[in-house]
């Protein structure tokens, strides 16, 4: 069966129809071309952001718990069909089967946290330093949540966002990656399943637009949009960024990540060199969450560097559809063409590079590259969204927690140490600056339970876990007087 068709297949055993359009979708498995779907219109964004505001307006008002419900459905719909779903995710964005399988799971662990979460968006009773008054916070639904996602997690993200904006009585629009456009519309067919199943939800309460940045642009600009949750590069966070403050609009942004690894002198070097191995170059290091930088004390250098440079040169990289491979290709021609001009100008500092060859077959396919840096500059300061790690020699633990602190994004960090000085260093106020910082495993692979983000360029926003739910509500804070007289707050008088 050729790509094309298995695609054809697998969509429709999803319930869902594309009937073409004008863009064209390619698997970066082999560069086939496996569908087309229709971008949106400006008139199409117009009824898309009426039709979720009206449907906000109905579902704020249905019960939490009930809102859950469907959040529920939806996790069993995903459920039953966990393989068709994560086979797609591979063939639209060229991850290995079982990080399709690992993200559709992604999807399934929010919908269940979030389930829990429906009976439990409480506020706090505050004492009232006046008599006879009551003091508490309420949250309430925002809005229509809008939800731009890239292609490198192309359905995971996605339902971080919508599992809690639904269960918060919001509704969702959803502008995937243009370079994934097809595994959204799947998800999109399976949360039609689960609606029909609830009975009796608004219509519209979540849906898709397909298109590029402008689609997106236009969307985030609509005043009816009270939410934008942005996944993708810093420059894409801060044109969104802009537009939205400059309407006082709400944002989530999980931008760039320039993440590192500190390996101690007193790591567990054999743990160390798989928790590095898997977030370097595990999904051909496009995770937002890649180790890109990597700061090795010099009294294991060279072992430790020696065992990294053996390790990578066997990884098997090819199909991901083939389960010995660690490692598919990269999502197209540009990412490839972006990793060549980072190792080149990486190789005119005086970098000592490793790998980082094309491999000949059809689609991106490279080794992965290991760059040792003569000094802490040029492209290990810029994320460059490709299997590249830039390796560095460290004395003093500080001076490698301040070097790995001085870039632009914040997102995530880990130390590999057996030391508990070291690792609650590394953990403490002057330690990591990240919004993630890990003790002995890598940067990659968060759980859905704890609240995901970075800061600075990575933007500051936390998705998923924790109280990462508030973002998705506004508080209100009532006073309540149950005296019949009126006194002031802070003592003032005011007798008539
Ligand atoms: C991303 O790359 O945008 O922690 C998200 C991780 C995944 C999510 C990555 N759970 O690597």
């Amino acid at each position: 069966m050729t790509r094309a068709a298995e695609t054809k297949r697998l969509l429709e055993t999803l319930g869902c129809v594309v009937d073409g359009g004008d863009l064209a979708v390619h698997s970066p498995i082999d560069g086939s071309r496996i569908g087309a779907v229709a971008t949106a219109t400006m008139d199409e964004i117009d009824d898309v952001l009426a039709q979720s505001r009206a449907a906000f307006l109905s579902w704020r008002n249905v019960p939490a718990p009930r809102r859950g419900e469907l959040v529920r459905l939806f996790g069993n719909a995903l459920r039953a069909q966990k393989n068709e779903l994560a086979r797609l995710v591979t063939l639209d964005c060229g991850k290995p089967l079982s990080e399709g399988l690992g993200e559709v799971q992604e999807m399934i662990d929010i919908c269940d946290f979030a389930v829990g979460l429906s009976r439990q968006l409480h506020g706090l009773t505050i004492a009232s330093e006046r008599p006879g008054h009551r003091m508490m916070e309420q949250w309430h639904p925002l809005g229509p949540v809008l939800v731009i996602s890239a292609f490198n997690f192309p359905v995971a993200v996605w339902a971080w966002n919508a599992a809690l904006a639904l269960v918060c009585g919001n509704s969702v629009i959803w502008k995937p990656s243009e370079k994934t456009p097809l595994t959204a519309a799947g998800v999109q067919a399976i949360f039609e399943k689960a609606v029909a199943n609830f009975g009796n939800a608004p219509a519209h309460l979540s849906q898709v637009v397909q298109g590029g940045p402008d689609i997106g642009a236009a969307l985030v600009a609509d005043p009816r949009v009270a939410l934008i949750s942005a996944t993708g590069s810093t420059e894409m966070g801060r044109k969104v960024g802009q537009v939205a403050a400059a309407r006082f609009a709400k944002t989530i942004l999980e931008l760039g990540g320039n993440n590192a690894a500190i390996i101690s002198d007193k790591a567990d070097l054999g743990l160390a060199l798989r928790g590095v191995l898997f977030s370097a170059f595990g999904t051909s290091g496009q995770r937002c969450t890649s180790l890109r930088r990597l700061f090795v004390h010099d009294a294991i250098y060279d072992s430790f560097v020696g065992a990294l440079k053996s390790a990578s040169g066997s990884m098997a990289v090819g199909d991901p559809l083939d389960s010995n491979n660690l490692a598919g290709p990269l999502i197209d021609e540009h990412a490839f063409a972006g990793m060549q001009a980072a190792l080149d100008e990486a190789r005119a500092l005086g970098g000592y590079i490793s790998g980082g060859e094309r491999i000949a077959m059809q689609g991106v396919y490279v080794r992965p590259a290991l760059v040792e840096m003569m000094a802490h500059d040029g492209p290990a300061l810029r994320e460059t969204f490709a299997p590249i790690l830039y390796i560095f020699r460290y004395h003093d633990l500080a001076h490698a927690i301040a070097l790995q602190n001085s870039v632009g994004a914040g997102l995530s960090s880990s130390l590999f140490s057996t030391d508990m000085r070291e690792c609650e260093q590394f953990l403490s106020a002057e330690g990591s600056d990240c919004g993630i910082a890990n003790v002995n495993i890598g940067t990659s692979g968060a759980e859905i339970g704890g609240a995901f983000g970075g800061e600075k360029e990575t933007g500051g926003g936390r998705e998923s876990g924790s109280d990462a739910w508030k973002a998705y509500m506004r508080r209100t804070t009532n006073t309540i007087n149950y005296s019949d007289n009126l006194p002031l707050a802070q003592g003032v008088t005011f007798d008539i």
